[in-house]
């Protein structure tokens, strides 16, 4: 038995052999909406592009080998992802989310699945004590980042699915794996049962797309989430799924180089005087660095820190850096920088989730490390 391929070849060629029509060696942009049918319900396994899209198959085959899950699908956002998730959680039962997630799945959980009779509450999901307490006999969906958006805390997938596992009403334990990467971490291997992305972030890598994927392995959940992703309609076009196809072809080479340059910029930061903390797994006294060691390839392209002073302080350094642009979003080949209480995550504000007014982000590109550090040295002063 040959080796299976390894996750650099998967990224290449998962989902996509030559087009069975011409030989072309791209997985071409099948730019169509419907096909034709030789008699009624007889055609080619595809009859409408909601529906299926051989673009977006190859996508959907390629994001499932990479995550090592049985069945991808692909949306037309990371929210639509999301959000067709949570549509396997009915009215009445309830889900433990992360206390520190990206701005706009809160607001979707607290400011629309609520007032369909879903019930959410918020843990510490570093702390599995707290995971374990928020449980309750309707729990059906733990639903965690890791590392998290903003603050890049961690929690202990394996730990997690056991919890769940254990745990009477068995819950999903659902994970948003944007920020890692199926290169940095694979949450199916470690237990998890749902795995879903931005694949507007690393995955796209380019920032010329928004899209969005879920991955799993139970064929129940995944027949259930294909009729909704039917039956919902979030479904991303086919130059779309051409693009995060393209973006996931380097994504192991651009990880591994997010990775370098995050390490050297969070390591200037933390020994920079105005700086008063820092936030990035790959430091030792980040509080769950041995876990970040353990369960993830290398530590990420993302930190955040807060600098010395007021939230004036920290608008002047994001508005003054000329590399690191101000923008929000993450995970493309240039670096940007961000306040997330202001911009990403200004949907917390007056929640409990809400974040410091002076915390900073940034989206660690791929340019020269030197040119990176110059930059923050000349904003941050
Ligand atoms: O933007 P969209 O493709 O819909 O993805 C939403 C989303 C989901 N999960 C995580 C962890 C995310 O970070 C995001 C989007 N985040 C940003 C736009 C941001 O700047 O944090």
């Amino acid at each position: 038995m040959p080796n299976p391929p390894r996750f650099e070849t998967l990224a290449i060629h998962a989902g996509q052999p030559p087009d069975s029509a011409t030989g072309a060696v791209m997985t071409p942009i099948y730019q169509t909406s419907t096909y034709v049918q030789v008699a009624v319900g007889q055609h080619k396994g595809y009859e409408y592009s909601r529906t299926g899209n051989p673009t977006r198959r190859a996508l959907e085959d390629c994001l499932a080998a990479l995550e090592g899950g049985r069945f991808g699908l692909a949306f037309s956002s990371g929210m639509a992802a999301i959000d067709t998730v949570l549509r396997l959680v009915a009215s009445g039962e309830h889900v433990v989310a992360g206390d520190d997630v990206y701005g706009g799945t809160f607001r979707l959980f607290d400011k629309v699945l609520k007032g369909y009779g879903i019930e959410f509450n918020y843990a510490d999901t570093a702390d599995l004590d707290a995971v374990h307490s928020a449980l309750r006999p309707n729990t059906r969906l733990i639903w965690v980042e890791t590392p998290t958006n903003p603050y890049l805390n961690l929690c202990d997938l394996r730990a997690l699915a056991d919890m769940a596992r254990a745990h009477a009403s068995r819950p999903w334990l659902g994970v948003d794996n944007t920020f890692a990467t199926p290169y940095l971490q694979q949450p199916l291997a470690l237990g998890a049962d749902i795995v879903a992305h931005s694949t507007t972030k690393y995955l796209g890598g380019h920032s010329d797309v928004v899209g969005g994927a879920v991955v799993v392995n139970d064929e129940a959940i995944s027949e259930r989430l294909h009729f909704l992703q039917n039956a919902i309609g979030a479904v991303p076009g086919p130059m779309d799924c051409w693009l995060v196809l393209r973006g996931i072809k380097t994504l192991p080479l651009r990880m591994d180089r997010h990775g370098e340059n995050a390490m050297i910029v969070a390591q200037f930061l933390a020994d920079h005087p105005n700086v008063e903390r820092v936030m990035y797994p790959g430091l030792p006294d980040h509080p769950q660095h041995a876990l970040a060691t353990r369960q993830m390839r290398n530590y990420g392209g993302m930190i955040s820190f807060v600098v010395k002073g007021d939230e004036a302080a920290a608008r002047r350094v994001v508005e003054s850096t000329k590399i690191f642009q101000l923008a929000e979003s993450l995970g493309g080949i240039e670096s940007l920088i961000e306040l997330p209480a202001a911009m990403t995550h200004a949907s917390v504000a007056g929640s409990a989730l809400a974040v410091e007014p002076a915390l900073i982000r940034l989206s660690v590109g791929l340019e020269h490390k030197d040119d990176l550090i110059d930059d923050l040295r000349r904003a941050i002063g």
